[in-house]
């Protein structure tokens, strides 16, 4: 059964909402950090990870009406449609499943009538093999050597998810060297051949539907390089490819058994749970790739399963909701204070705004009201020396989440201490800024009393500055499954509130199209 159709600004909540955000509108986040118990009142802890949601402009009224909300669009019901495999992407007509890829429990997923859980065991058990035999060098290149470097071509979601993960678990990594092509650029290509040997490479050609002309250009360039040094009957050893199309796949040439599979039940974006993730696997090893997808799991019983109150995705992706439509924010920032996290923001930018950047609800009309949110970020302490004088004394109001971690991975406190600091820092002068007042009295200490009246005003954080701070003990493959499958359930979430279908991407065809037409001309 399909979602239901909802408007969202039709609902009792929205409307009281709408009222309550003029009541709120003239508090500020110290008047509400009077009350001594809201941390506690606005936290949730799930597995290893803690939200504080307390610095954001809320009261329990506000909150309660949020929750009013989901539960006035059928929250729950889309809910239960999402896990089950119902056809809740309507316009291409499909189940959104990425969550059945990660599920251990015993339960069927139908798809048209048949379980889809046998052939997702099936193919993960055909990446596990795959990658125990190129990790232990059994897997051998056409001039009987190991392989030693792995290059994935994809774009968009055949790359940035494994891209991403490749890069925030390289403290997991074993021996291989780990590369990505996904841009239609000669140059970028070039870099990357130029590093690496034929006779010891593995290429992963990630293409769902073996069509989109980077990928497909990148790969026949690379083979053709591939065949400037060895013959057409060693591609099978050094090519192999994830896709839903088996016919374009035979016809570049690649064998049969080198096939893993994809499915039009599982989008790009979400795809990395899947044979997509065969270059992490390899990368990382079959046990780590399987404890990402535990912690996926984990993430999505957590969310399955929680009341609304105390339910991570639900809570930020309602909050997102409150400035996004109620305070008419434009932007939110993904803050990670993570090096490790640097390709997270990115990621996130597809995952959210190919699925939410949508203007056209559930009944084939308009919106009259805002969707999908600009997100965009880095890591910090980086970009405290970057963007974040905009997002302190700027005019823009921008939510943002901080992404921590309580202990590193090397184990060096000394630094780890100071990039936590910085973290707290950071939240407390957003949320608390810097009165008249403060400014006045240091000017006074330091003994520019002259600059008093010229810098006063410069210098004055008005605060009041909403933001998330997102906390995991460490950072390993489940902890980093927990966090992708929150931000993937908080889209799902956002997308039912505004009415819209987020598992569609037309916008991304338009583009592909015209730049065919172009290309003949
Ligand atoms: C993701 C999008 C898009 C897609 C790429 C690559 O949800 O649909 O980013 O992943 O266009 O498509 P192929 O995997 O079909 O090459």
């Amino acid at each position: 059964m399909a979602l239901q159709n909802i408007n969202p600004t039709k609902t009792d909540a929205w409307k009281e909402l709408t009222d309550h955000f003029n009541e709120i509108n003239e508090h500020t986040l110290k008047d509400f950090f009077k009350d001594q118990n809201r941390v506690s009142d606005f936290s949730i802890t799930a597995n290893s990870l803690e939200l504080d949601y307390s610095k954001n402009r809320i009261n329990q009224k506000t909150m309660d009406l949020l929750v009013k909300l989901a539960n006035q669009v059928e929250l729950k019901d889309a809910i239960n449609k999402y896990f089950s495999g119902d056809v809740i992407n309507d316009t291409e007509e499909r189940a959104v499943l990425h969550t059945a890829l990660r599920s251990t429990n015993e339960d069927e997923v139908l798809v048209d009538g048949k379980d889809v859980k046998p052939k997702i065991q099936t193919a993960l058990r055909k990446v596990r093999a795959f990658s125990n035999k190129v990790i232990s060098g059994k897997w051998k290149g056409y001039t009987g050597k190991s392989i030693t470097d792995i290059v994935n071509i994809g774009i968009g979601g055949s790359d940035l998810g494994p891209d991403m993960v490749v890069e925030a678990l390289q403290f997991y990594k074993n021996k291989l060297n780990s590369h990505f092509v996904s841009n239609i650029d000669g140059d970028h290509v070039s870099e990357i051949l130029k590093n690496i040997d034929p006779e010891t490479t593995l290429f992963v050609i990630v293409s769902k539907t073996f069509t989109t002309q980077e990928t497909i250009t990148n790969a026949e360039y690379i083979k053709n390089w591939f065949l400037k040094s060895a013959s057409v009957f060693d591609v099978a050893k050094h090519f192999v490819a994830v896709s839903t199309n088996l016919e374009a796949v035979t016809s570049f040439g690649i064998e049969k058994s080198n096939i893993f599979p994809m499915w039009n039940w599982v989008g790009g974006r979400f795809s990395l749970w899947s044979s997509v993730g065969l270059s992490i696997s390899l990368s990382l090893g079959f046990e780590n790739f399987r404890e990402l997808l535990d912690g996926a799991e984990e993430m999505d019983n957590h969310f399955k399963e929680t009341s609304f109150e105390k339910n991570i995705p639900v809570v930020l992706a309602l909050l997102s909701v409150w400035y996004n439509n109620f305070f008419n924010a434009e932007t939110e920032a993904v803050l990670p204070y993570c090096q490790y996290l640097s390709k997270f923001p990115s990621y996130l930018q597809q995952a959210i705004m190919e699925s939410n950047g949508k203007s056209v609800d559930r009944n084939g009309e308009k919106v009259t009201y805002q969707t999908g949110t600009i997100i965009w970020g880095s890591v910090g302490a980086n970009m405290q020396h970057a963007f974040m004088q905009l997002v302190h004394q700027g005019t823009k109001m921008i939510p943002a989440d901080f992404i921590g971690y309580k202990k590193s991975l090397y184990g060096l406190t000394d630094s780890h201490k100071k990039l936590m600091a910085n973290y707290y820092a950071q939240i407390d002068a957003l949320a608390f800024g810097k009165t008249k007042e403060e400014v006045h009295l240091e000017l006074k200490t330091s003994g520019d009393l002259d600059k008093i009246n010229k810098l006063l005003p410069y210098k004055v954080f008005e605060g009041n500055k909403p933001s998330n701070s997102l906390l995991f003990e460490t950072l390993t493959p489940k902890s980093l499954g927990n966090l992708i499958s929150l931000y993937e359930h908080k889209i799902f979430v956002q997308g039912v509130l505004w009415n819209i279908y987020s598992y569609d991407q037309f916008g991304v065809e338009l583009g592909k199209e015209l730049a065919k037409k172009i290309l003949k001309n």
